[in-house]
């Protein structure tokens, strides 16, 4: 990062602890959406992955404990396995706050009159004029039912951004992932999502990779953060995953796909027989890594009776990030 950029973020963040203020938080990211469009060239080493089992079979995802972390550990267990889960990443009064935050971004998108988008302190919801495009719409047109379900971009809430990039460099995420790239990472405006899933609202949850529609020749890792206990037999949806390290795109819209962008039952079956599915049980807090090879969906359930509240982000390495993506400093 230059030296002027990282000054100018560091007055600006400086500033805006002190005093929280929304006109800020809009300045600190539109910085980081400028400064993340410079691509640094690649450089050091990365994990070794020459001892990794890559053997189908395992039966759960490698679980590291969160002082263990390491860019070798992850790497080893995605590769391996195809995602690692860490317990606990955040602690659960964190979450409950980061729930409380994405209802006030829901609230300020959707009844803006009652919950005002922008106040001195807070920029709950406003669009920058660095970022463009919109993501899957949720919400219905006037006269139709409203869906329970959200997902809004990180970036169109400059308050939980800043808040969310607070909270990854007190975790140590910068320095890991640049250890796990051997360079820089970056976030991107579209692939920083905040999730609030309704259960069993309907919607078809495709399996999918998505590195169908991110292209293989970058480098990434998800970090999908759980702010609900869901999966398994909880309450709410989780995420159903395919415990796979063979690292292959695998065809989409063929074998049943309801969806030219999912991978058919029939094909999944038939990757999951030698692997198996995994249904994770997750606390509010707990984290799980995979990148763009695994193979999940939504998970959908008649026993689901509660609403689920996560965080995914998707790093790049700064090399690679698609510009399509519109890549951030992180
Ligand atoms: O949160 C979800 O249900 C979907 C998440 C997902 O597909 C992803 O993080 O890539
Ligand atoms: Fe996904």
């Amino acid at each position: 990062m230059a030296e002027s950029v990282a000054e100018a973020l560091a007055v600006l963040e400086r500033a805006n602890r002190r005093q929280a203020s929304a006109e800020l938080q809009q300045q600190i990211l539109d910085l980081r959406i400028r400064a993340g469009r410079e691509r640094p060239p690649q450089s050091a080493t990365v994990p070794s992955v020459a001892g990794v089992d890559r053997a189908p079979g395992h039966a759960v995802i490698p679980e590291i404990p969160r002082r263990e972390m390491s860019a070798q550990r992850l790497c080893e267990a995605i590769h391996g396995s195809g995602a690692a889960i860490v317990r606990g990443l955040v602690d659960p009064a964190q979450a409950g706050q980061l729930r409380t935050l994405i209802d006030r971004v829901v609230a300020a998108r959707e009844h803006p009159e009652s919950a005002p988008p922008r106040e001195d302190g807070a920029a709950w919801y406003l669009r920058s004029a660095e970022v463009s495009g919109a993501p899957a719409r949720f919400f219905a047109e006037p006269g139709e039912p409203v869906s329970a379900s959200s997902s809004i971009w990180a970036v169109d809430s400059p308050r939980v951004a800043c808040e969310l990039l607070e909270l990854y460099a007190a975790l140590g995420l910068p320095d890991l992932l640049a250890a796990y790239f051997g360079e820089p990472a970056r976030l991107s405006v579209k692939k920083w999502v905040l999730r609030k899933v309704a259960p069993d609202n309907g919607a078809q949850a495709g399996w999918h990779q998505d590195g169908r529609f991110l292209g293989e020749a970058i480098q990434t890792v998800n970090m999908w953060l759980a702010l609900s206990d869901c999966g398994g037999d909880a309450p709410a949806p989780g995420l159903d995953l395919v415990l796979d390290g063979r690292r292959e795109i695998y065809p989409t819209g063929t074998a049943g796909a309801v969806f030219d962008w999912t991978v058919g039952p029939d094909l999944v079956a038939e990757v999951a027989a030698e692997c198996g599915i995994v249904q994770p049980r997750f606390a509010a807090g707990d984290a799980l890594f995979f990148d763009h090879y695994n193979l999940h969906r939504t998970a959908f359930g008649p026993h689901h009776t509660a609403v689920r509240y996560a965080i995914e982000s998707w790093f790049f390495a700064a090399s690679t990030a698609p510009l399509k993506q519109q890549p951030i400093l992180l």
